[in-house]
Parts: structure tokens; C-alpha cells; sequence
């Protein structure tokens, strides 16, 4: 079945967001596979982000996605990767449409409040990066 990876940062951590984000993705239908809190390290967010790193904001996004751990997610489901990319919203929280989880619950386009894996490549690419198979259940 189709997986995603979901994580709330540290922004909707410190807004204690995390149940109303995960309410969001059950009442859609998907199911949680795994689910840890996760202090990412440098060298995580650097291959996290290898497409960001050359840019401006990059110091900036490392430093506010180290600032508490996050609650990092593994989503599954029929389309899951696209059907959360639209429950998430675009990335800027302040273009969001409301009842999407950064219209409702971002601030602005760093403080987004979910990272939600771009297509199914780099969804596996991210389950690899943070859990092993072992964390990952079926039920
Ligand atoms: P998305 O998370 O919607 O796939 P990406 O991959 O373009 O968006 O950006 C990853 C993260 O980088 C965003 N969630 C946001 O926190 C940060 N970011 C992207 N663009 C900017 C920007 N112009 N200024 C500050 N932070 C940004």
C-alpha cells in the first residue's frame, strides 16, 4: 500500500497541534503506520533538504526544524502521497486556503507546520531516512 512520510514541526509541536493534524489524515480515510518524535540532527535536514541547501533561508530552516523534535509520521493509503499534499496545503501558510492544516493552523511560509513527502520516491526516501522496517505496522 501507498506510504507517506508526515511531520509535524516544531512550530505545530510548540501549538500542540499534533492530535488535530492527525485528525485531519484519519477523517480522510488514511491509516498511521508509524508514529515517533524525532530530534533531527544536521545531517538529517541536510539530506532532508538537499534541494534548499544553496539557498538563503536554508541556516534559517535548520535552525527552527532543530528547535524541539518533531513528530514524525509514516501514512498509508490509496493516493495517500498527493490526496495529503492537498490536505497540507501550498507551502506559504498565509496563501493556505482555509480547512487545509496550513491554512488553519501555519503562520507563514517557514512556519508551516507540516512537511508532508513530495511524491512516492522521495516518500520512500524518507522512511528510510528516519525509521526502520521493524516501526512500521499493519493493521
Ligand atoms: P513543501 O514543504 O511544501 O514541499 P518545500 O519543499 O519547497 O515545500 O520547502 C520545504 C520547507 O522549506 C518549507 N516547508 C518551509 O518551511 C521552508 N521554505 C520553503 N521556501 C521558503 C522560503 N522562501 N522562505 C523560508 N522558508 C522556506
Amino acid at each position: 500500500m501507498e506510504k507517506t512520510v508526515v511531520l509535524v514541526k516544531p512550530d505545530g509541536v510548540n501549538k500542540r497541534v499534533i492530535g488535530k493534524i492527525m485528525t485531519y489524515l484519519e477523517d480522510a480515510g488514511f491509516k498511521l503506520s508509524a508514529g515517533k518524535f524525532i530530534r533531527l540532527t544536521d545531517d538529517i535536514i541536510d539530506r532532508w533538504y538537499a534541494h534548499h541547501k544553496d539557498k538563503s533561508f536554508f541556516p534559517d530552516l535548520k535552525k527552527f526544524m532543530m528547535e524541539t523534535p518533531v513528530m514524525a509520521m509514516v501514512w498509508e493509503g490509496e493516493g495517500v502521497v498527493a490526496k495529503v499534499r492537498e490536505i497540507c496545503g501550498p507551502t506559504d501558510s498565509l496563501k493556505a486556503p482555509k480547512g487545509t492544516i496550513r491554512g488553519d493552523l501555519g503562520t507563514d511560509i517557514q512556519h508551516n507546520v507540516v512537511h508532508a513527502s513530495e511524491d512516492e520516491s522521495n516518500a520512500k526516501r524518507e522512511i528510510g531516512l528516519l525509521f526502520s522496517q521493524e516501526e512500521i505496522i499493519s493493521y
